[in-house]
């Protein structure tokens, strides 16, 4: 230890005596450098610069340097897989209605065929009823324009008869006029027995009245009738001579309703 702080002093010692002696004073380090290149003897005077010494070693690898700036932002990447579901959203609020669709050509195909159809039993039946109607007219009835006589062929005093025809929908038969007169002749000359008309005095004596109120508007009395024959004779018979006679109500006449 003791020789080589001696070493050092010594050194220190000639540092002082160079730097003192130079007139034109140059680092430290180039000194040493010349100092150990050139034997340290008496000082001389200065010589020329030496050449650049020739490049170091590599040194060693330096610290990690600090984080770079943020690089510009890449192109756009393809689209990734779907995610999982998501949870159910809230009911949303009732739409409003639609506009009411055009009417299919099926439909309307569907429904001329019906109303053909339709059309073709509307007068089948049409046919069958006037078939019927003529067979029903010819055994038990009459028609004259729009009015039907119907008898059944038995007898009943006038207000069984008033019943009867009512019941069915009809009134008791009350010819206005010649035609229709002639029509009920040709019914009770076929049976042979009398007929009621609809026709009676019963509200006011001598006034003949239609059953449905009103004074008769046509009339075919046999000759010096009505008599009210024992003052008991209100209601009317038809003779198969097609005249008129009054008679009593509780007498039994051949029912013949019209309708
Ligand atoms: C009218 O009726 C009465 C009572 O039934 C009868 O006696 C008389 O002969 C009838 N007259 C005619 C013309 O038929
Ligand atoms: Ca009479």
């Amino acid at each position: 230890m003791q020789s080589l702080q001696l070493s050092v002093f010594l050194m220190l010692g000639m540092f002082i005596i160079i730097a003192t002696s130079s007139p034109n004073p140059q680092s430290s380090t180039e000194k040493d450098n010349t100092c150990s290149m050139v034997a340290c003897g008496a000082a001389g005077a200065n010589g020329l610069p030496g050449r650049d010494g020739r490049d170091g070693r590599e040194g060693p690898k330096g610290e990690k340097g600090d984080l770079g700036l943020q690089g510009s932002r890449g192109l756009q990447g393809p689209p990734g897989k779907a995610g999982p579901a998501g949870p159910a959203g809230l009911k949303g609020d009732k739409g409003s209605m639609g506009t009411k669709g055009e009417k299919g050509s099926s439909e309307d195909n569907g429904m001329q065929l019906a109303v053909r159809l339709m059309n073709e039993q509307l007068r089948t039946l049409q046919d069958n009823f006037n078939k019927f109607k003529k067979i029903f007219i010819f055994s038990i009835g009459k028609e004259v324009g729009r009015k039907i006589f119907v008898t059944n062929g038995l007898e009943y005093d006038y207000e069984t008869a008033s019943r009867m025809c009512s019941r069915a929908g009809g009134l008791v038969a009350s010819p206005k006029n010649a035609d229709e007169n002639l029509a009920l002749q040709e019914i009770v000359s076929k049976h042979d027995k009398r007929s009621f008309l609809g026709i009676t005095d019963l509200h006011t004596e001598g006034t003949f009245k239609y059953s449905t109120g009103g004074t008769i508007t046509y009339s075919n009395w046999h000759s010096n009738e009505p008599n009210n024959d024992k003052g008991n004779e209100d209601c009317v018979e038809l003779n198969t001579d097609g005249k008129w006679n009054d008679t009593s109500c509780t007498n039994k006449k051949l029912l013949i309703c019209e309708f």
